[in-house]
């Protein structure tokens, strides 16, 4: 009965279904590529439309995948009679092909546990050797298989075949595929502009695309305090209210319940949410909403330009660890990631003795509450950080303190800011960003090596890469999208793929063919002129 079912709304349904589908979707390439589809079914053949469009071989993958051995008499059509294969534990992640599949062809793409008969199908598999992300795809003409050992692989294995597919074929042949960095993260600044959850979520399904698996939300700084701390809520009442961020454009603060959800969202994308706290500096935001965060008890004027290094804690009081810990008990208890980000970043207005002082007490805070501290490379002056993640977001490629406290066990994210930072400018006519890091053409964000960056700190020691992306200049989700792609692709493949592949004319030939997939969905990224678009 229930085989017959699946059968049933395999064969009938899709036709039926099509049309709603399609017009459902955003995508305008949805109802075309079903009259095409259409078109070629009534003419009683089975050629997919997809072949005239110059569909992407298998090797068309961003970031370029560890091995892949095309094979073009192996190609798998999708069909209106296609199902996606997924055992009930997979079953979410089988509905993120399937979803982005139907906006392509309007085909219905049932996920069934068992695919009946002879169904051509996109199947999810286990298979053990591949890691914690890691996925091999094979792809014959009676359909393609993705095998992993972790639901994080199947995920990856998922994106490389929306990359690859045109919605009508998928390239045949293999991948063998696993990331060279555990950490690949972005970043985005909700404290100098907020940005709302929804405008979160895109970019959470933006980013995970390229397989990026971590989300840094910068949530308080000088203008703006963006999550809600029940111990403490003048926070947000004062400093995500109205007139808060750069030119004074708030209001906007997370609560913890939809801080939660957003955790929750990127969980299914495979991303980790890591909350950053600022301090001891860029603290001003803190200080409006409670004078006593200050060593002389007067609230300093809210701030809405875009200086920094001049804000402090007041290191010798216990009313500023009263604070700290009660601000780092709350972000752990809805944090399930292992990190917290306590920034760390010019503080040039507290003294080297002060600053020492305090991360000595804080960074062994953070594990006090079952995490890992996480600092910008600042923190390693500190002997304490010996133990935590450093970001390296320097433009030099020295650094002594980095160098002295990895030899100790530091590890490092690296985001240097004149590669990885997406706010800086493409070129001095670009009409958004900063350029005190210099200008960051698409070339220029890849063509560096995150594991022989910086002298003293081995690849062993290098926990993967980030691209931040700060909102001084930033209001809405196309002025992200515009800073963000093409070049956090750029990143995520540093990130992702083997040293051995990084290739420039490669890379470049595949983000070219990546650009009309961006424009299907909306997503507004600048056409940088060093790529033919495709
Ligand atoms: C610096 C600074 C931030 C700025 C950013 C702008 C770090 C770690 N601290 O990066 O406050 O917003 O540059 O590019």
């Amino acid at each position: 009965m229930r085989r017959f079912a699946v059968i049933a709304a395999a064969l009938t349904l899709p036709l039926l279904a099509a049309p709603q589908a399609a017009a459902a979707g955003p995508s305008s390439g949805g109802a075309a590529a079903r009259a095409d589809t259409t078109a070629a079914l009534e003419r009683g053949g089975t050629a997919a439309a997809g072949e005239r469009s110059g569909a992407a071989s298998l090797a068309d993958v961003i970031p370029a995948p560890v091995e892949v051995r095309p094979d073009a008499r192996a190609t798998f059509r999708i069909t209106p009679f296609t199902v996606v294969q997924a055992r009930p534990e997979h079953r979410a992640i089988g509905e993120v092909l399937a979803r982005d599949l139907r906006r392509a062809t309007g085909y219905l793409l049932p996920v069934v546990p068992v695919a009946p008969l002879r169904l051509p199908r996109i199947a999810l598999a286990t298979e053990s050797g591949h890691g914690a992300e890691g996925y091999r795809l094979t792809v014959d003409r009676t359909g393609a298989t993705i095998r992993a050992s972790r639901p994080a692989g199947l995920f990856a294995g998922v994106q490389t075949v929306l990359q690859v597919t045109d919605g009508r074929r998928v390239p045949g042949g293999s991948i063998v595929d696993r990331p060279r960095f555990a950490y690949r993260g972005a970043m985005l600044d909700l404290a100098r502009h907020f940005h709302t959850p929804d405008e979160v979520k895109r970019y959470i399904d933006e980013i995970s695309r390229f397989k990026i698996n971590h989300l840094h939300l910068h949530l308080s700084d000088d203008q703006g305090w963006r999550i809600e701390i029940k111990s403490w809520p003048r926070l947000t009442e004062v400093s995500g209210g109205p007139g808060t961020g750069v030119d004074g454009v708030g209001p906007g603060f997370l609560t913890q319940r939809q801080y939660r959800d957003l955790v929750r969202y990127a969980a299914g994308r495979f991303v980790t949410i890591v909350p950053e706290i600022d301090m001891p500096g860029h603290v001003n935001a803190a200080q409006v909403a409670y004078p006593e965060l200050t060593c002389d008890g007067v609230a300093p004027p809210p701030r809405t330009d875009t200086a920094v290094g001049y804000s402090s804690l007041c290191i010798s009081s216990e009313t500023t660890y009263r604070f700290v810990e009660d601000v780092l008990r709350e972000l752990a208890a809805i944090t399930p990631g292992p990190y917290l980000h306590i920034g760390g970043d010019e503080a040039h207005a507290t003294t080297d003795e002060d600053y020492l002082t305090f991360q000595a007490r804080v960074l062994p805070l953070v594990a006090k509450y079952g995490k890992k501290a996480y600092g910008w490379h600042d923190i390693a002056r500190s002997p304490a950080a010996k133990d935590a993640v450093a970001q390296f977001w320097g433009t030099t490629t020295t650094d002594a303190d980095v160098a002295a406290r990895v030899a100790e066990g530091m590890k490092v994210v690296m985001s240097p800011a004149n590669k990885a930072y997406l706010d800086m400018k493409y070129d001095p006519n670009t009409p958004l960003g900063l350029s005190w890091a210099g200008y960051i053409e698409v070339q220029t964000a890849y063509e560096w090596d995150p594991g022989s960056y910086l002298t003293g700190v081995p690849e062993s020691a290098v926990l993967g890469v980030e691209a931040p992306l700060w909102s001084e200049t930033l209001r809405d989700l196309d002025d992200i999208e515009f800073m963000a792609f093409p070049r956090l692709a750029a990143i995520a493949e540093l990130g992702w793929s083997p040293a051995a592949t990084h290739d420039w004319a490669s890379f470049r030939t595949r983000l070219g063919a990546y650009g009309p997939k961006w424009t299907s969905r909306g997503v507004d990224f600048y056409p940088s002129p060093q790529i033919d678009w495709a």
